[in-house]
């Protein structure tokens, strides 16, 4: 096992990570900017490293700066949390050239599959649906259009370096189809110095369903099972819970073994997720893999009971996975909540400041991962939320009860937040009965007269 791991995140994942050294018996030190000098968590590592000014690609995003902290308190691991470097190959490597192990997934595995198109290519290999599109990337108008003609439109123009949504365009019409190639072209060049395009047939009104994966460097992979994030607004989750409502076992059993089929074929290890996009006649495709541990991994630790960041420590350090799949049981409903400072009635406007109340809820089946106090100021830097709220309960029903009344619990005065949407979301007869996808929360929530 590590003697010192060095935290290279902030807010609530770092707080997450330094909880699992201490369950661990590992020493660990974190790194802050200058906007979280007095951030309450940092107290709770053994150390604190400033690695500078608020600006992320100043301190967060600089590499080199997290080495030298990690150098400095003689770290012998770094672990990235998400976002930030966290899916960044080079930085893996260059942890490991410098002998600083990075709890995360092999560089290889994470290069490979950080281009969208090279990680359907994998996929297809392993066997493993992918949604019907051009076979590799786009080079020519031409090529695109004559796609266009044997699919049928809408198409969907996605950037190979992309994720998340960025560098995406819909087309109706051979029109919109090469002013769209151009157009996403340049914005992926632009956000990844990658122009390169494919395309795929646009799927209407898809599931998000993602696999939870966790691998040792032996070969053993594993998955946790699924969790649905059909909740979304402009590719931010906002609800994700497992597991997923209305999906039979039998295709249910299918992702899972086609997520874990594609990790053996990347030589994946540590923790990651498979994404999926599940049609309304329930085929899914994969789209892509999350190369990181993700802000809802805690939904899969409530119905496994398996502590994914601990697990993501130990396969690091060279252990071998300590369950096999039969030994995974997922039992009961989890549902997860994003509390982020912003406002959604002035189109989710940032509002970072100092929080005056904070009077967060519990009780049975309650679990609350955050960094926050009274006092905390959220700084205005960096992403904006500041808790995530979660239920476990039997069922899906008593699920959504719980998270009813621990919305209602939860005080929060000084910002604004969230909650109140969370409260709508969990009063809407669609989602109560499971019938979700991602177009859920701009059509059944944010449609002008529902305002
Ligand atoms: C799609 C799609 C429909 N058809 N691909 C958005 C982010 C990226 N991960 C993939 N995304 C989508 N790809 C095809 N062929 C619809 C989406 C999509 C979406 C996917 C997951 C969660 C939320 C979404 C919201 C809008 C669109």
């Amino acid at each position: 096992m590590f003697h010192r791991i060095l935290v290279a995140n902030r807010g609530e994942i770092a707080l997450r990570v330094i909880r699992a050294c201490r369950d661990l018996g590992v020493e660990v030190a974190v790194v802050y900017s200058e906007a979280d000098r007095d951030a309450p968590y940092l107290k709770l590592a053994d150390q604190a490293v400033c690695i500078g000014p608020a600006i992320a690609t100043e301190s967060y995003l600089k590499p080199q700066r997290l080495i030298a902290a990690a150098e400095g308190v003689n770290a012998d691991a770094i672990h990235p949390g998400y976002g930030f470097l966290s899916e960044n190959s080079s930085f893996a490597q260059m942890c490991r050239d410098c002998n600083i192990e990075f709890i995360g997934p092999p560089a290889e595995a994470m290069h490979r599959l950080g281009n969208k198109n090279q990680a359907k290519q994998l996929a297809k290999e392993a066997n493993v649906p992918t949604v019907p599109g051009s076979d590799g990337l786009i080079t020519s108008d031409e090529q695109a259009l004559r796609f266009a003609r044997e699919v049928g439109y809408p198409v969907l123009i996605k950037a190979a370096a992309g994720g998340g949504g960025r560098g995406m365009r819909v087309a109706r019409s051979d029109d919109a189809l090469v002013t769209g190639l151009s157009s996403a072209r340049s914005e992926a060049e632009a956000a990844f110095k990658d122009g390169s395009v494919y395309l795929e047939k646009y799927l209407d009104r898809p599931r998000h369903i993602e696999v939870q994966l966790l691998g040792d460097q032996h070969g053993n992979v594993i998955h946790l099972y699924e969790r649905d994030c059909s909740l979304q607004r402009r590719h931010q989750k906002l609800v994700e819970e497992s597991p997923a409502p209305n999906l039979p076992e039998a295709v249910r059993q299918n992702i899972c073994a086609a997520a874990v089929r594609l990790a053996k074929a990347a030589g994946y290890y540590s923790a990651g997720t498979c994404e999926f996009l599940v049609s309304q006649d329930n085929q899914f495709y994969f789209i892509e893999v999350n190369a990181r541990i993700q802000v809802e991994h805690p939904v899969t630790e409530l119905v496994t009971g398996v502590d994914l960041i601990r697990e993501q420590i130990r396969v690091a350090a060279g252990e071998t996975l300590r369950f096999r799949q039969a030994d995974v049981q997922h039992r009961g409903a989890a549902i997860e909540v994003r509390i982020n400072a912003e406002n959604p009635d002035k189109d989710f406007q940032p509002s970072p400041g100092v929080i005056t109340t904070w009077r967060p809820p519990g009780g049975p089946g309650v679990r609350l991962d955050s960094h926050v106090v009274t006092g905390y100021r959220v700084p205005p830097n960096y992403d904006s939320m500041v808790a995530k709220l979660l239920v476990y309960q039997p069922t899906r029903a008593e699920a959504f009860a719980v998270m009813r009344r621990a919305l209602r619990e939860f005080m929060v005065e000084g910002i604004h937040t969230t909650i109140p949407l969370h409260c709508r979301i969990f009063n809407t007869p669609a989602f109560i009965n499971g019938r979700v996808d991602t177009t859920f929360i701009e059509r059944e929530l944010l449609k002008p007269e529902g305002k």
